[in-house]
């Protein structure tokens, strides 16, 4: 089967070089907001696991269409020769530098690409286009017109009118923010330009969809085992017989939280790659929120649930009934080893963090004490992870590959992002990973499995806030 090859063409600077890179998911592309960013063509093509879907050619911008068009027509001898017109064009001018971006961008076409025509829809129509319009239906080849919105104005009706006389489909398609959903339709649209390319086009749909999914088991794997990692997490110091345990216990809690602290970054990143996404910046001021400490009370508040949910969860259960006991009055006491027995039942603070884990200073069978720091006892502590883990988890799946910035969080609504009746059975898993016992391989993969219902679930909220 062949694999569909399509050059994407337009004037310098509409986004051509951003299409390429969304629909290729290859961040990779040269975007700039300077024209003439792309000087010569470059074939990427979307593979999953070595198999070719379809190939994108980024090409520079038309230069001098007008006089292209000139020489076309001065040189054409009928019209039923004008691909052949076009072709001669090429060969007369393969070593003009005037008509550098010419050639390159007529090349693939002439040898069987389809055509990806980009406009800006937020600037107005202009004559100069329509130069380019009539060298691309001399083609002959199957084409497909794209608006892209670059800035805010809106001429996208004016576009359309001017495009349908050249090109039977026509698109509006925002580089920068299209989703996955997106994609797939415009994708669905270039199986409708060329009959022989539709079955290679469907397939490429079927194959992306399965790798969409399967992008969203391997996350939740991640996040799941991330998860796991923190809450078992264990720091044992052993203290001589003369030391000051406060001070080493003290230095434990400052390890035992940058331990943490330190687990997240990795599993972001892989999230990141399992997404195609190298090289994203997580530490602007913007992003704050992700990079926040994560003991901070802000990230505390926002991520994790307050003590009416945690109470529905049934994790406070005994407690509730009685009347919670609030621990962050208790004040340091509860570091102390002995006053952890009071904490039976997960009644743990859920405010603060310095008195979440469980912390016990032992005797040591040679001699001194060995002060241990874990497992993280706090029944809100794994909603805060888990909810910030999804939320970035969403917004790389969301981003598309044209996006250079630093992840945004800032407009980004922040919500519940567990729902009630998965708390109960999130909070089984939780209950379990918190007591020392070890953890077994399926509770792992049922963790995994709740966390993909999750990640299934947000999408489902956006798609319905969306419509709305
Ligand atoms: N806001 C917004 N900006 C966009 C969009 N598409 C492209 N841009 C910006 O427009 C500028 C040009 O984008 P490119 O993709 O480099 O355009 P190009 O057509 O390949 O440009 P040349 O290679 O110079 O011909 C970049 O600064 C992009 O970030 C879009 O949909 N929305
Ligand atoms: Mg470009």
């Amino acid at each position: 089967m062949t694999v569909p090859v399509f050059a994407i063409v337009g004037h310098p600077n509409k986004g051509k070089s951003s299409i390429v890179s969304t629909l290729a998911e290859d961040e990779s592309v040269a975007i700039s907001p300077m024209p003439g960013t792309t000087l010569e063509n470059r074939g990427y093509p979307m593979a999953v696991d070595g198999d070719v879907l379809y190939e994108l050619i980024d090409t520079p911008g038309f230069q001098r269409a007008r006089a292209a068009l000139e020489w076309m027509r001065s040189h054409a001898v009928s019209s039923v020769d004008r691909a052949d017109t076009v072709r001669r064009f090429v060969d007369a001018h393969r070593n003009d530098p005037r008509f550098s971006a010419e050639c390159q961008v007529l090349t693939p076409i002439l040898d069987g690409a389809g055509i990806l025509y980009v406009v800006d829809g937020s600037r107005p129509f202009g004559e100069d286009y329509e130069a380019e319009m009539e060298i691309l239906r001399w083609t002959g080849q199957p084409s497909l017109a794209l608006i892209n919105m670059i800035g805010d104005s809106d001429y996208s009706e004016e576009w359309n009118r001017a495009l349908g006389q050249y090109f039977r489909i026509v698109r509006v398609f925002d580089a920068m923010e299209a989703d996955f959903n997106r994609r797939m339709q415009l994708l669905q649209a270039f199986g409708e330009i060329r009959e022989d390319w539709r079955e290679a086009l469907h397939r490429a749909l079927r194959v992306l969809r399965d790798e969409h999914a399967r992008r969203r088991t391997l996350s939740a794997r991640v996040i799941a085992e991330m998860l796991v990692r923190m809450i078992t997490h264990i720091r044992r110091r052993r203290v001589a017989p003369d030391a000051a345990t406060e001070r080493v216990r003290d230095e434990l809690l400052k390890a035992y939280r940058e331990d943490l602290a330190n687990m997240e970054p990795p599993c972001r990143t892989e999230v990141e790659q399992i997404y195609n996404h190298r090289n994203v910046e997580r530490h602007e001021p913007l992003v704050q929120l992700l990079d926040d400490d994560l003991f901070s009370r802000q990230t505390w508040v926002l991520f994790g649930l307050t003590r009416q949910q945690l109470i529905t969860t049934g994790a406070l259960g005994g407690a509730a009934a009685g009347g919670v006991i609030d621990i962050a009055a208790h004040g340091t006491s509860l570091l102390l080893g002995s006053g952890l027995g009071a904490l039976a039942g997960g009644v743990s603070a859920w405010l603060t963090s310095d008195r979440v884990a469980n912390i016990k200073v032992l005797g040591h069978p040679l001699g001194g004490e060995e002060v241990s720091i874990g497992p993280m006892r706090n029944i809100n502590f794994p909603y805060v992870v888990l909810g910030r883990a999804l939320l970035h988890q969403r917004m790389i799946e969301e981003r598309n590959h044209a996006r250079r910035g630093p992840l945004d969080i800032s407009r980004q609504p922040v919500q519940s992002l567990v729902d009630v009746a998965a708390r109960r059975r999130f909070e089984k898993v939780f209950s379990r990973l918190r007591k020392e016992e070890g953890y077994s391989a399926d509770l792992v993969a049922s963790l995994a499995a709740l966390i993909e219902k999750q990640i299934e679930r947000q999408t489902e909220n956006r798609t319905k806030h969306t419509a709305q």
